[in-house]
């Protein structure tokens, strides 16, 4: 038996330790911690409400347009108002360009260095402008997330690995294109200020329609010729890992996308694979292993505390969210086809044994059906339509909203409860707080199930199969502590 630390996890966003025991070369106990202590949550207390659609944006540098949303689904159910269905279309227009791009991010930026081995690009003989162009820059250089490679398998044929550097440079550009088409319809990104509830506040003139279509379609085509297909080839090249980074099981997603009728993706739960509702009023913060007293202040020395991050439960269970969550809970067909067409026999049904790969490939496919999704939501805008509803901001509000929404890494909620016109308590329950957050007394976390059983390579020094599989997940600690 042996003991195996990772501290701090890199290419994911805060700061994390992944502490693993290991059993005849596999994963036999792991415990993930989140490490620092963040306390959004108290300082918006006492604050004007609408202050929190600014203030939760910047919690997190990767995922900021989904806090914005989130707060002020919260805050339309508090202050009882609605925003037109043209800045609905418009909202749901910013958190799909956000989701898709930050997607792109997740698999070019920091999954792919773990599968394809970039040095390829070295041995290249050909004429291609752009790859020589890439090649030279390299050697020029010496970038070291290019060269430095951990002990692993990779995916090294020349064929693959070469266009896939030049993918990986090229998912950069469509990054900031669509923090471009964000920020034309929501005046910034990253934390786009004109979220407001019952408001977009950006002047929609036809040619930001036009801009903000023009990137889509950059972003759609790079989704639909590049990305997926890179994703079934790593798929097709590492189809252990369909078995490895199994966890409990268990989904949830929120509904979102609903401005056309009926929603792109459906609520539900999915538990001992059965589907059932989501209901706010079942879910738990535990505490057990995290650095919280029973008052939930912060207590760095607690006895058997080892996270900063909470454990969400939902009638008890442990819940994984993200697109896989959502493909589950949607059966979303498409899904299912590329899975079959990879070869992989998968029952169409809520019984579904997750694993590093097909979190990658579930990403993938969502990126596609919100792409489609949004094209739709430019075609229903009607230019000249209110985009506004007046809101009384100095109205003394009491009671409390509830924001189910939808995040790159799963489903997320924003509760907000007021008095007299002041926050007295907002809550966040984000996604990588469910897929990160520690055991209690009866489960492991989602992400610490998922690390059991993993065949670590004893050359591997890296331990870079436990990467894979934290990695698959999309982790966002600094979202987790909020
Ligand atoms: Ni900081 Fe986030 C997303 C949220 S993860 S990245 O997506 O909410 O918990």
């Amino acid at each position: 038996m042996t003991a195996n630390t990772i501290d701090l996890m890199t290419r994911i966003e805060g700061h994390m330790k992944i502490e693993t025991t290991l059993t005849g070369g596999r994963v036999s106990d792991a415990r993930v911690s989140g490490e620092m202590f963040r306390c959004f949550e108290n300082f918006l207390q006492n604050r004007h409400p609408f202050d929190a659609a600014r203030i939760t944006q910047i919690i997190c540098g990767v995922c900021h347009e989904v806090h914005g949303v989130a707060s002020i689904l919260a805050l339309e159910e508090l202050y009882g108002v609605e925003t037109p269905r043209n800045g609905r279309l418009l909202r749901d227009m910013i958190l799909g360009m956000h989701l898709v791009t930050d997607h792109i991010l997740h698999f070019y930026n920091l999954c792919l260095p773990d599968y394809a081995d970039f040095t390829a690009l070295l041995a290249y003989k050909g004429n291609d402008p752009h790859i020589n162009s890439i090649k030279d820059w390299v050697v020029t250089t010496q970038p070291q997330f290019i060269l430095t490679r951990n002990d692993g398998e990779y995916l090294s044929d020349p064929d693959v690995a070469i266009p896939m550097v030049a993918n990986y440079i090229e998912a950069l550009k469509v990054r900031s294109e669509g923090a471009a088409g964000i920020a034309i319809l929501g005046a910034k990104a990253p934390f786009a200020h004109a979220l407001m509830p019952g408001w977009i506040t950006t002047p929609i003139t036809l040619d930001r329609i036009a801009k903000y279509t023009q990137v889509l379609e950059e972003v759609s085509r790079f989704v639909k010729m590049k990305y997926l297909p890179d994703v079934l080839e790593v798929a097709s090249r590492f189809k252990d890992y369909f078995s490895i980074g199994d966890s409990h099981d268990n989904y949830y997603g929120n509904e979102s996308f609903s401005q056309l009728g009926s929603p792109l993706f459906k609520s539900g739960v999915v538990v001992n694979g059965e589907l059932e509702n989501f209901n706010f009023r079942n879910v738990t913060e535990r505490i057990d292993h995290s650095y919280y007293d029973r008052n939930r202040q912060p207590s760095p020395h607690k006895y058997q505390a080892y996270s900063w991050i909470k454990a969400p439960r939902f009638h008890g269970q442990p819940l994984e969210v993200g697109p896989l969550a959502r493909m589950v809970v949607n059966q979303e067909p498409s899904f299912f086809n590329s899975l079959t067409k990879l070869g992989l026999k998968y029952k169409k049904n809520y019984q579904f044994p997750s694993s590093a790969m097909a979190r990658l490939v579930a990403r993938a496919v969502e990126s596609d059906i919100i792409c489609g999704h949004l094209f739709q939501l430019v075609d229903a805008y009607q230019p000249g339509g209110a985009n506004i509803r007046d809101v009384d901001l100095n109205r003394p509000v009491s009671g409390s909203g509830l924001g189910l929404s939808i995040a790159a890494r799963g489903a997320l909620i924003h509760h907000i409860t007021a008095e007299n016109g002041r926050i007295s308590k907002y809550n966040m329950i984000v996604p990588s707080t469910w897929n990160f957050g520690p055991r209690d007394q009866q489960y492991t976390g989602i992400a610490e199930e998922a690390l059991i059983n993993t065949p670590v390579s004893e050359a591997g020094k890296d331990s870079i199969e436990l990467g894979l599989v934290i990695r698959s997940f999309d982790p966002c600690t600094a979202c987790a502590v909020h």
